[in-house]
Parts: C-alpha cells; structure tokens; sequence
C-alpha cells in the first residue's frame, strides 16, 4: 500500500515521485510505502500551511479546543489499532506501544482544556488612566521533526499545543515511522481545516533541513539526536526554536533504599522500550555499602526478562539495523575501556540484542558519558550522596534522573542539586505525565520545555498591550 504526503487537506505524491517502505523491525515486514519528499514537498507544505494560518488564528482558541478533544475521542476508539501499530513499527512491546497513544489522547484532551485558558496576566500601569496587560498570540506556521522511539505520543506533544495555540503545521516524522505519522494525519482529516496540518515524509536531509532552514516557518520543534540538534540551531535562522536532545540519565541508589524497589526501577528505566527512550536509565550509581548487593539482585532477574513481540515479550527488538551495530560497538568500546561485562553483551538475532550491565564504569568513560540508545546499563560506586550527585552531574546532558532512598534529607538534597529538567525519588528516570513539564538543562536542550502548562510558551508569543484611556499623551518614566 502506498500513502501520500498530507499537504492543504489532500494526500499527495511527492515532487520527486520517489519512495521508501517502512519496515517492521522484528521480522522485516513492510508497513508500506511512503513519499520520499524533497524542499519541493517542503515549500508546498509551507505554503499551504501559511495561507491557513490567516483563517485558523481567528478560531476563537475554545473553538480550536473542541477540535482537540474530538481528536482524543478519535484516538481513544482507535487506541487498540494504533498501539499495535507503534509495536509494529518500531517494535516496542503492545502495552507500551498502547501507553504511546494514551499519552497522546491525554495531551489533546489536556491541551484542549488550554484553549478556555491560554492566561496572560493584567498587571496595573504606573500611569492614571491607563491599562496594561498580556496577551498570547500564535507565532504562525511552525515546523515539527519527531522521532521514533514515540511514534505517537511525541509528535502529539507538539501538534495539540501548536494547534491550541493558533499555529498550523509542517509535520515531518521519522523517517522509521512514517505509518504511525499517517495514521496519526488520518485521524485529524475531516476535524481539522484543510492545510492547518500538513504532513510530508522523507529523510532528514532531504525534508527535515528544508524545514529547519525555511523563512517561511515562525519557530521549529525538534526531538532527536545531539548532532541534529546542533545542525537545526545552527542552521535554524531567526525562528523560535525547541529542543530535547536526549539524556544519559541516572538513578542514584543510596544504602537506605529498599533495594528490589530499586531493582524494579532499574530494569523498568534501563530496558523497558528495549532502552530507547530519551528518559531511559543508562546510568546507575549505587552507594559502595549496597552495590555487591545490588548488581546480584540485578543479574538475578535480568535473564527472567523475555525478549520477543508483541505482547508475549517484556523488551522488543531495536529500531533499525543500524541501531544494533551502535549498541554493538558501545558494547565493544566498554570491553576496551576495561569495564567489567556481567550481563548480555550478544546480538541475539535480526534485530534483538541481549541485555546488558557493565559494572566497574568509571565516569569518565564512553560508556558512561554518551547515549547508547539502547539496552546497555552502566553501574558506578559512589563513596556517599555527594559523591553520587557529582558523579551523576557529570555529564553533558540533563534530562531526567532519580534517587532511591528512604531517606527524607537525601531526597531533597538530590532535589536541589541533580542538575536536570526531571528528578524522581523512588521511581524510575521514565515515565513523565502530560500535565508537568518535560524537558532538560545543559546539552540536552536550548532550556524550553514541553508539555504541561509550558507546552503552551513553544508554540505562543506574548503580545504586551497599554491602553491609555486618559485622553492626554502621558509619558512613563516620569518624562515631563
Ligand atoms: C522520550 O524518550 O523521548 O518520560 C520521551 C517518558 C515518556 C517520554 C519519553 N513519557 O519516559
């Protein structure tokens, strides 16, 4: 089956004529076949989303929420066929391929609540007779670049406060999801007016720098890899620009922990989604008192965990072939850099790989400082709490981490000083809510977050307003 790019409300072929298929990555199977666009698909895109733009910021934005909430209803009847379909795409197991589309329904169906609230403040003026006030306003077209690893849930995160802000779209997917993003277009086809979303597939040198780079978008949202980031703020221009660039997340274990608590969250943040989320755990630091203990327990349960699909496995397969040979090499690299391999360390087959622990990881190593992207855990002795959080801290990204402890003081000691956009105390580094903010500090973003109530300042612009009703020209700053 072949699927169109979705531009002004209508499913085209690309300028280009080319495609690509999209494979399932646990037996290779076709999903279908999908446009490989070029800037030719981009500008089109632009252009229709442009002339929308006139017409959907003056949707009064209750009117606009409606629209949301019709849209989670859709993806609520649909939830069973859509998280199979993130299964089948990029392989991670059917209840967290359901759990991708519930985040989606939730996040419409909060956003759709904004559109009866979308705040600015009144404050008073320092002159008589006179009113001042904020109010938001939507920036115009703006472009999304989503990845794979939530084919559903992330590319929601953008489109339902970008629609409830007043936005219309460029949307361009993974090039590993496009099936999810289509089916995702699909659902919105008939609720919202043609052009305010518009979709065009492809790779990210053909699609995704068009839109990185087009003059004609107001501001740009990407989720994916450091290097990408850096190529879109470099390459971005004037636009307002939004960035998660992933994590090399840790969960400290103090020596008051309930320790097969912690094991639980270890395993749940370190291989749940096979490894491949932003928020994964791929760092543990255990206090020295407790860390034999612990990597026992640890390897205890790790072969009782099933690889497989579907529903019968508790960890899936990796994306893509690719992303097995990064997970190989990574493996490689700690070998060298002398840590010690306790668990995994194999290609399975196809795509599967085993899971995987290095203990003895100094924090300077590979291992412990960049993003695998995959099921390989790094274990690190820490001598005490401050030396736990130094050794969490150092590293490049900020995104999420956690603490195990017992302990009220060592909780909010880690509260303080983890320096990161997320800290859980007594649970794993994934699994954030659509209401709170998600984002991260240092190189894991430019400091915007999304979802929750900040979800809203992405995709919004604050208009100051004065209105002088004095009747006299009145000057601030005491200028007579
Ligand atoms: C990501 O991995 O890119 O907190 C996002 C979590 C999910 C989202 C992760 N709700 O793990």
């Amino acid at each position: 089956m072949a699927y169109g790019n979705y531009i002004n409300g209508r499913w085209v072929k690309s300028a280009g004529g080319r495609t690509f298929r999209s494979l399932n990555p646990a037996n290779s199977k076709s999903l279908g076949v999908f446009q490989k666009s070029n800037g030719k698909d981009v500008n089109r895109a632009v252009t229709a989303a442009k002339r929308a733009y006139e017409k959907w910021r003056l949707v009064p934005a209750p009117e606009r929420g409606g629209m949301l909430l019709e849209i989670s209803a859709r993806l609520k009847k649909n939830k069973r066929r859509l998280g199979s379909l993130v299964t089948q795409e990029m392989g991670k197991q059917l209840s967290e391929g359901l759990g991708d589309v519930q985040e989606a329904i939730d996040v419409f169906e909060y956003m759709a609540g904004e559109g009866r609230r979308l705040f600015g403040h009144t404050t008073p003026s320092e002159l008589r007779n006179k009113f001042a006030c904020t109010i938001r306003m939507p920036l115009g077209p703006v472009g999304l670049i989503t990845p794979w690893n939530f084919p559903i849930a992330i590319p929601a995160w953008k489109i339902a406060p970008a629609l409830i802000c007043g936005n219309t779209i460029v949307f361009k997917p993974a090039t590993d999801t496009p099936r999810c993003a289509v089916e995702l277009a699909k659902l919105m086809d008939g609720i919202l007016p043609k052009g305010v979303l518009n979709l065009v597939t492809g790779n990210g040198r053909e699609v995704g720098a068009p839109i990185v780079r087009h003059p004609g978008l107001r501001a740009l949202s990407f989720t994916g890899s450091r290097a990408v980031g850096e190529f879109v703020i470099a390459n971005a221009g004037v636009k307002k620009v939004g960035l998660e660039l992933g994590g090399k997340n840790p969960i400290i274990i103090m020596d008051d922990a309930d320790l097969d608590l912690a094991v639980d969250g270890v395993i749940w943040g370190a291989f749940g989604t096979t490894g491949q989320r932003c928020t994964a755990a791929s760092r543990v630091i255990v206090h020295k008192n407790v860390h034999d203990a612990f990597v026992k327990k640890l390897c205890r349960r790790i072969p009782k965990l099933s690889i497989g699909v579907g529903h019968k496995c508790d960890i899936g397969p990796l994306v893509n072939e690719a992303a097995v040979e990064k997970v190989d090499d990574y493996v490689k690299i700690g070998r060298k850099e002398r840590a010690k391999l306790v668990c995994g360390g194999s290609r399975i087959k196809g795509n599967f790989y085993e899971l995987t622990v290095f203990t003895n990881v100094k924090p300077s190593m590979r291992i412990a400082q960049e993003e695998i992207f995959g099921p390989v855990l790094s274990v690190l002795k820490a001598k005490g709490l401050d030396d736990a959080i130094a050794i969490a801290n150092d590293s490049d990204y900020g995104l999420s981490t956690a603490i195990y402890t017992q302990d009220v003081n060592n909780a909010f000691v880690a509260i303080r000083d983890l320096d990161a956009g997320l800290t859980y105390v007594n649970s794993s580094t994934i699994g954030s809510e659509v209401h709170l903010p998600f984002g991260g500090t240092k190189k894991t973003g430019n400091g915007t977050r999304e979802a929750g109530i900040l979800g809203i300042e992405e995709f919004s612009e604050t208009k100051t307003v004065y209105i002088d009703y004095s009747g006299i020209l009145q000057k601030a700053q005491g200028i007579k």
